[in-house]
């Protein structure tokens, strides 16, 4: 039989808590693997942790913070993940604050980030999968949004896959997470402005469009492994953002349903007001009608198929069909 497996993934294995920051020194109760560094540590440096009363797995992740003000950043952190309680947001269990810096434990996943999956040659990523991620970073948001709070930071690397064996995720991540305020500004570190929505970029008012935005550009490189506004620097890369210049050109959208296109179309629109919200999205065709995922489930699937990186941009390359 044919399903597009809409399950939920699987919840954190202990009931949603409100931690606040203990004084205590971490080691006494958990152990922490200091050579598993999960995820790449692009976020700094999460490893794989024990509690040791319980025997549960767990995933730390020490924040260097030894200033007041960027203990308050952390601490807004742990406050807003105090306040989510979905299986597609990554847990939250307990928080350990020393002088030097504040460490969160939070649920532990094993299946990497969804940028891997992008770009690993292994994982042969097709749109009916990424149908299945989407709707699950759209349910996070979904939730997220009716809880009044701004992701802010959306991006592959946030995401996480629960295993390697399903397509289920975990949004990681808060640390530009807040509240939603009428007529708040965003400063960001421009890092990477691949994701930055024109608002951000122009230090306007964020609003829940901003996180739409940063939905349709993941939803664009899952499925073509291209980077929508990607220049040859920065600059370049901003200006494509501030004029919307993007398209379908690329042979990679060749395969593509209209419905894909037609959602990514609705989210990477400069003005925030005419975006998609997360309820629109999960209610647009592309996610929600079964006979067109029935479609893709029967659509021929390329092999040997390879992922090559150059500059920033990620070339598939075709040697047959199965
Ligand atoms: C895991 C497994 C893994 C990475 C993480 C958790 C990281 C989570 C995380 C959460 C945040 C944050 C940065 C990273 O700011 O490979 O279970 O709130």
């Amino acid at each position: 039989v044919f399903s597009s497996d809409s399950s939920p993934p699987p919840s954190a294995p202990f009931d949603h808590r409100i931690v606040t920051p203990k004084p205590h020194q971490i080691a006494t109760f958990y152990t922490i693997n200091r050579d598993e560094v999960l995820g790449g540590g692009r976020f700094g440096q999460v490893h794989k942790c024990v509690e040791n009363s319980s025997g549960l797995t767990l995933a730390a992740k020490i924040i260097k913070a030894r200033s007041q003000k960027e203990k308050e950043v952390v601490k807004n952190e742990i406050q807003v993940m105090n306040q989510l309680n979905h299986a597609n947001l990554i847990q939250l269990y307990a928080a350990f604050e020393s002088r030097h810096d504040i460490i969160l434990v939070m649920e532990y996943v094993d299946g990497g980030e969804l940028f891997d999956r992008i770009i690993d040659e292994n994982y042969n990523l097709t749109e009916l999968d990424t149908v299945l991620f989407i709707r699950q970073i759209c349910e996070g948001l979904q939730y997220m949004h009716k809880m009044y709070i701004l992701h802010l930071d959306l991006k592959p690397e946030n995401i996480l896959c629960v295993s390697r064996a399903t397509n289920k995720i975990k949004i990681i991540d808060f640390g530009l997470a807040r509240r939603y305020k009428p007529r708040e500004k965003l400063r960001v570190n421009f890092g990477t402005p691949e994701f930055l929505a024109p608002e951000v970029i122009n230090y306007e008012f964020v609003s829940f469009p901003t996180d739409m935005w940063s939905l349709g550009v993941i939803t664009y490189m899952l499925l073509s492994g291209l980077s929508p506004f990607l220049g040859d620097d920065d600059n370049e890369t901003l200006n494509n953002i501030l004029a919307c210049q993007w398209n379908f050109e690329e042979e990679e959208f060749l395969d593509i349903s209209e419905e894909a296109k037609d959602f990514i179309t609705r989210l990477l629109v400069k003005s925030k007001s005419w975006r998609m919200s997360a309820s629109e999205s999960l209610r647009h065709p592309w996610l929600s009608d079964p006979s067109l995922h029935y479609q893709l489930h029967q659509k021929v699937q390329p092999i040997f198929s390879n992922t090559i990186c150059v500059s920033g941009v990620f070339f598939q390359t075709f040697q047959g069909f199965s």
